[in-house]
């Protein structure tokens, strides 16, 4: 299991849509800008996207035509966030650099009168580099992150936005073939339904990350496919209203993520993903599941039991269900679990954890973000909407993600031993699990693969 990070950030309820809830921070594992990196990286698609001449207009094969977008800023609705933004500021280092961007950015075919309108209130946002610096480690345990994934209230809520929104929902499984459950709960992961869209003026928020350098030549591409989204007349700078890290709307899309996925399902000729209604999001949402390879009629994955004498030399192993009830992996009524494809078998807590078999439909959702925690958090938070209960399986007691200097010191430590783990990152990886099992079983302890802090004090000693 790779270890995650939660970013906490304090977010004004924007509408009273959703049931007030004490969960303010995006349940995104990592909202670090590497790991939007990662989404972003995902898909050749976006990388030919984001080129900005050859952006697509419509979003591929047997899916949505995006109408082309019409200019009408008239229905536009007022932005009454504007008042609540906080107030750039134009340094003379800041005013240099978008000097040079707007350069750069005509000649990439932005039209000029484009970028001033879109600049015209944007500037600099020191509280935007502070969130990027200030973010702090939290490490939960698994069982921890997914009952705060999959709490009562989000469960409730969910269920009561699947009903408001049943009709939307269907047809946009009839289009894409994703589960309303699944769209669902990704929107409810993302936002909270809608209702922690982001309390960032978008083009400022990425102006002062390209500016600022850290990850400059990534956030410039960002912001130049803002500009391009702004003169296709989908939105208005005022509207585009994001996370501090540039996730916009219901579901928090990147730009470049708008630009190859996003969809009109309204009809009205805007992909607007930032407005009240999560129509277009929630489609946008699904078509971008659909192109990463959703398979219709297929589960994420299931809960397990492992047989007593379950023999883990097969844990890594990818299976057809039927093969893996001979190996001792049934479901939980004790019955082997339907033949879906190929199955992997995950172990997030370890051996004395629960149980899944996850099918080719939780890698898709790793796409959205690539953690395994957040995809467990969409499948279970989607299955609960759906009516079912929670895991029957109880997470360990005193069980936790270990901190990344924890993983480190553990990657080390596995080396030394003679079990490399091909380099030292903190980040548990398919290298690092490789060796964690060889040592277990050279230990005779069950080789889940599982870094844990017991598995760390062993290893100091
Ligand atoms: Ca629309």
């Amino acid at each position: 299991m790779r270890q995650f990070l939660l970013a906490l950030t304090v977010l004004p309820a924007l509408s009273g849509m959703a049931r007030a809830e004490n969960l303010n921070e995006s349940l995104r594992p990592a909202a670090r800008p590497d790991d939007i990196r990662l989404v972003a990286d995902a898909s050749q698609a976006i990388e030919t996207a984001t080129r900005l001449s050859t952006a697509p207009t419509t979003v591929g094969p047997g899916l949505r035509r995006s109408l082309r977008p019409v200019k009408r800023p008239a229905e536009l609705k007022p932005a009454s966030f504007r008042q609540s933004l906080p107030e750039p500021e134009r340094t003379p280092g800041f005013s240099r650099w978008l000097e040079g961007f707007r350069k750069r950015a005509v000649i990439q075919g932005i039209e000029a009168g484009v970028f001033d309108a879109a600049f015209a209130r944007a500037g600099f946002l020191p509280k935007v580099i502070e969130r990027d610096r200030n973010q702090s480690e939290f490490t939960l345990s698994m069982g921890a992150y997914l009952g705060r994934a999959a709490s009562d209230t989000r469960v409730e809520n969910g269920r009561e936005k699947a009903r408001e929104q049943a009709r939307t929902l269907a047809a946009i499984e009839r289009e894409y073939g994703v589960p309303a459950h699944i769209v669902t709960a990704v929107w409810g992961m993302e936002s909270n339904y809608g209702s922690n869209r982001g309390d960032m003026h978008l083009i400022s928020a990425l102006a002062t990350l390209a500016y600022e350098g850290r990850r400059g030549a990534f956030f410039e591409k960002q912001l130049l496919a803002a500009l391009q989204i702004l003169q296709s007349g989908d939105t208005t700078a005022d509207l585009m209203r994001a996370s501090w890290a540039g996730a916009m709307g219901h579901t928090q899309f990147i730009p470049t993520s708008y630009l190859a996925y996003a969809v009109d399902f309204t009809g009205d000729g805007r992909r607007d993903i930032w407005s009240d209604d999560p129509t277009d999001a929630l489609a946008s949402t699904a078509a971008y599941l659909a192109r990463a390879g959703w398979v219709r009629g297929m589960p994420w994955g299931v809960e397990v039991k492992l047989s007593d004498g379950f023999n883990y030399d097969h844990a890594a192993d990818k299976r057809m269900p039927s093969d893996w009830a001979r190996l001792g992996v049934r479901g939980m009524d004790g019955q082997p679990v339907s033949d879906y494809g190929a199955a992997k078998l995950l172990l997030p807590a370890g051996a004395n954890g629960p149980a899944f078999l996850v099918f080719k439909n939780f890698d898709v959702i790793k796409r959205y973000n690539a953690s395994n925690a957040y995809a467990l958090g969409v499948g279970h938070l989607g299955d609960r909407i759906a009516g079912a209960g929670p895991l029957i399986s109880q997470w360990p007691e005193g069980e936790r993600s270990l901190r990344r200097a924890e993983a480190r010191e553990l990657q080390t430590l596995l080396t030394r031993s003679g079990y490399s783990t091909r380099g030292v990152d903190g980040r548990i990886g398919p290298n690092t699990v490789k060796a964690i099992r060889a040592y277990q079983k050279a230990s005779g302890m069950p080789a889940d693969g599982h870094p844990s802090p017991a598995l760390l004090d062993r290893l100091r000693r």
